[in-house]
């Protein structure tokens, strides 16, 4: 079929706005217990942001450790790694143009008190000890937990025929 030129296809560009990024996201305990996954997954997909992977886990001390070394000797790093080995987790990988930025965008401030009306924290949230989600602060971290908590294989790249709508 022959397309004329206001068929609803997207516009070609060869301007790349945003470097495509991929971001650790953690659905902590609390969002799992209070049945919130859907919730937050449905934001993030609503977004615009592509799921690269999944993993429905629990979180062993030494992970827990591991991810969370830079909090180790600050007075909330024992209630944290309790915290986040209490219960299941959704661990994920989320991708987009300035995915880092915008997935922390979406969770909101650390504490929900202070995240933005709209945001995961705030909607969500009361306390800093249960806010909920992780989202990686930074292009680096994002590289090192993303490979702390998944193998390569498990990353799936793939692309979805409304990607030009939303990536430009
Ligand atoms: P996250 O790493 O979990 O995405 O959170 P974040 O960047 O917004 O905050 P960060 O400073 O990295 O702190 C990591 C997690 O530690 C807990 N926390 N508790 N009681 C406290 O003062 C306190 N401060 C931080 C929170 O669960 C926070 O998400
Ligand atoms: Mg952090």
């Amino acid at each position: 079929m022959v397309r004329s030129p206001n068929s609803g296809t997207p516009p070609s560009s060869n301007l790349v706005e945003e470097p495509l990024e991929r971001t650790l996201v953690l659905l902590k305990p609390d969002s799992v217990q209070r049945g919130l996954m859907g919730e937050i997954i449905h934001r993030l997909e609503r977004r615009g942001l592509r799921l690269v992977a999944a993993k429905f886990m629990q979180v062993k001390p030494s992970l827990a450790e591991e991810h969370y070394a830079i909090h180790k000797g600050k007075p909330f790093y024992d209630g944290l790694i309790a915290y986040i080995t209490s219960a299941p987790v959704m661990a994920m990988v989320w991708e987009g143009p300035n995915a880092i930025k915008a997935v922390r965008q979406t969770m909101g401030a650390t504490r929900p008190t202070e995240a933005s009306p709209g945001s995961i924290r705030h909607d969500f949230g009361l306390e800093v000890g249960r806010n909920l989600t992780h989202a990686s602060d930074a292009a680096e971290t994002a590289a090192t937990e993303i490979a702390l908590w998944f193998k390569d294989d498990e990353l799936v790249s793939w692309s979805r025929s409304i990607d030009d709508w939303i990536f430009e």
